[in-house]
């Protein structure tokens, strides 16, 4: 490979975008080739904001181009295990939008191509690189808060995705917590349960907000608090309770980068929420690119990255969850992914 990796992305919508333009703004070892939508006006302004580069009217015709090194796929959730794999079979290496796919049926025949295969799959949690979450599993790995005994995290949307039900607020928005809590306290959930009480009124397709308990291979409980029509902004909490003292993100609008300050004046204290998570994890999003392309280079996956099998299991939580909420809120235990992967390939 080239020391310099020319990409292709396939979906131009908001993350799409959102890449493209971090690549445009300079990416070290980067350099965006191709952008592949079957909206072509879309993907041709875009390509215009990009430095131009090659738009195809659809993405297995990028695939086949043979003009780039690796892909961003940035398309719906539901089209994520088909070109994922469909990069795979040509040995191209791939950074995939979370989540792996919806299912974990879809999700493990990925996996299963992947492995065989040993391609370079990576799947966009982007948390992994944020700074404030970085800090969180770094400070409880030093040990001086003591062990993790419980967590609390909180993820709100302003606005619902239209045509989604409640399961989606699982499998497309908490299943972020779900990768992020594994990678933090190290081990995997084994037990969950899902709760609702009363409803936003403002919404009808899903059941919003919705509480869910997890927990893990050291029986410590996590909460998550997910609403995903709050109205108000994007906002993500996690606070990790120790036996010695708590560690929190600090609040989002001093983290932000479009206003990084709080300001205290005429009686107030103010401050803005982001309207969506770009802003929040904008960092996140670039670190996570240049760890992408410096590791592809080198033909390997980040080491912090989620890789196909780490997703696929955020994938098989959320499924636990979705019984659970199917089932009126029952305890369900998480299926062993090792288990499963094997029971499939034996
Ligand atoms: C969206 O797809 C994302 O990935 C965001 O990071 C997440 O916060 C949001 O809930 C999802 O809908």
């Amino acid at each position: 490979m080239s020391q310099v990796l020319k990409i292709g992305i396939i979906g131009v919508g908001v993350m799409g975008a959102d890449h493209a333009c971090n690549l445009a703004a300079g990416i070290r070892g980067a350099e965006l080739v191709a952008l592949a939508d079957a909206n072509q006006e879309a993907a041709r302004s875009l390509a215009a904001e990009v430095g131009n580069p090659t738009v195809f009217g659809n993405p297995q015709d990028l695939i086949d181009s043979g003009e780039v090194d690796a892909i961003i796929i940035a398309v719906p959730d539901q089209f994520h295990a088909e070109l994922t794999l469909a990069c795979v079979e040509k040995g191209i290496p791939v950074l995939c939008e979370k989540p792996l796919a919806p299912t974990f049926a879809e999700g493990l025949e990925v996996v299963e191509a992947v492995e065989a295969a040993h391609a370079l799959v990576t799947i966009g949690f982007m948390r992994r690189f944020d700074p404030g979450f970085r800090a969180l599993k770094e400070t409880v790995a030093a040990g001086s808060v003591g062990q993790m005994l419980m967590s609390q995290s909180v993820h709100r949307n302003v606005e619902a995705y239209p045509g989604q039900d409640s399961t989606a607020s699982v499998t497309n928005s908490a299943v972020h917590e779900f990768d992020t809590l594994a990678w933090l306290s190290g081990v995997e959930i084994k037990k969950v349960q899902w709760a609702a009480g009363k409803a936003s009124s403002l919404i009808s397709e899903r059941h919003d907000p919705q509480l869910l308990l997890l927990w893990d291979a050291n029986d410590v409980l996590h909460t998550v608090l997910i609403q995903v029509h709050a109205q108000y902004g994007y906002d993500v909490r996690c606070e990790l309770v120790c036996e010695k003292g708590s560690i929190e993100l600090p609040r989002v609008p001093a983290l932000i980068e479009e206003r990084p300050v709080v300001i205290s004046m005429e009686g107030k204290l103010e401050s803005r929420y982001p309207a969506d998570w770009r802003p929040r994890f904008a960092a996140a999003y670039r670190h996570e690119l240049s760890a992408w392309v410096a590791a592809t280079l080198e033909g390997r996956i980040p080491d912090e990255a989620a890789t196909a099998r780490a997703a696929l299991q955020a994938t098989n939580v959320a499924e636990a969850l979705v019984r659970s909420m199917e089932n009126g809120g029952t305890v369900v235990a998480v299926p062993d992914l090792a288990t499963m992967i094997q029971g499939v390939s034996a």
